[in-house]
């Protein structure tokens, strides 16, 4: 990081700097969080898998949008970026039904105003792909919204615009993951305008932590499905009787060389890449 960096921001397990008045630095750590807490033991890496498959799937997804990344660091988990405008909502896209999706389905028989046909199970794959955004809540959860709620906070036509892109990155990204065994459940897509009022894909996309990814050989919907990347860390988790409170439990080497694995696994799988390949180089994953 350059010592002219401003910190500007931070979530759970990433922090952003601001590099001049035009770029923007995003930098992912690897810590990791699993039933909303962070826990203490970071797994070595995480943040280079995700800073890695999200420059792939940005520089393969320039034809549908516009992209906010300039250039990766040779760290391999920072990203320069446009500074950009952003949205005040987060673009889900659902395939399948699970989490707040499958909680709103059961009590009300629709996600974000998109009615569903009756009888759908947990996990069960959705006709088609569904737009369902979301507010940053102050507190806790983020909040699902339908339409008209959105255009209370976003104009009309930009909308339409981000819930298309939305659909289409969707799209494209299940079906190449679903050719190399993963699933793509659902996914967030955070966006902004440029001084043009451009659309543009921001933030970090189609990784892990922004969508659920399932093993697709495991796959069996009537009930929750493992995590690809953090079944072993939430497996650890319940086995000790954590109450998924803060503080979250210390992972023993076991469990983090297991998740570690998984990480680098689906990086693997979904660019083709060796891993070593792209810590070595990263602007591999561009080409
Ligand atoms: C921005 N967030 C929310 C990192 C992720 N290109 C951009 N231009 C202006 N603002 C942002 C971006 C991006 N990406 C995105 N906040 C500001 C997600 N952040 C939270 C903090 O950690």
């Amino acid at each position: 990081m350059p010592d002219t960096a401003v910190h500007v921001g931070s979530g759970k397990v990433r922090e952003l700097f601001t590099l001049d008045d035009d770029r923007l630095l995003l930098v992912a750590s690897d810590r990791i969080s699993t039933f909303d807490v962070v826990l203490p033991t970071e797994i070595p890496d995480k943040g280079r898998v995700l800073t890695g498959l999200s420059a792939f799937w940005f520089a393969r997804t320039e034809e549908i949008v516009p992209n906010h990344l300039l250039a990766l660091r040779s760290d391999g988990r920072s990203t320069e970026c446009r500074r950009l405008e952003m949205l005040p909502i987060e673009c889900v896209v659902r395939g399948y039904l699970s989490g707040s999706g499958w909680k709103d389905y059961r009590a009300t028989g629709a996600v974000c105003g998109h009615p569903l046909p009756d009888g759908l199970t947990e996990s069960a794959e959705l006709p088609t792909p569904i737009f369902t955004p979301s507010t940053k809540a102050t507190t806790g959860h983020d909040q699902n919204i339908d339409r008209d709620q959105a255009l209370e906070l976003v104009d009309g036509e930009l909308y339409d615009a981000a819930e298309r892109a939305s659909i289409a990155l969707y799209r494209f990204a299940a079906a190449a993951a679903r050719e190399r065994g993963i699933i793509i459940a659902d996914t967030k897509f955070e966006f902004g305008t440029d001084d043009q009022g451009t659309l543009v894909l921001a933030d970090e996309a189609l990784t892990p932590d922004s969508s659920r990814f399932w093993p697709a050989d495991e796959y069996a919907p009537g009930g929750p499905q493992a995590s690809f990347d953090k079944q072993f860390a939430r497996d650890y988790c319940e086995s000790i009787g954590w109450d998924k409170t803060y503080p979250g439990p210390e992972l023993p080497d076991d469990v983090v060389a297991g998740t570690r694995a998984r990480y680098v696994e689906a990086f693997e799988r979904l660019t083709g890449i060796e891993f070593d390949a792209y810590c070595a180089e990263p602007d591999v994953v561009l080409r």
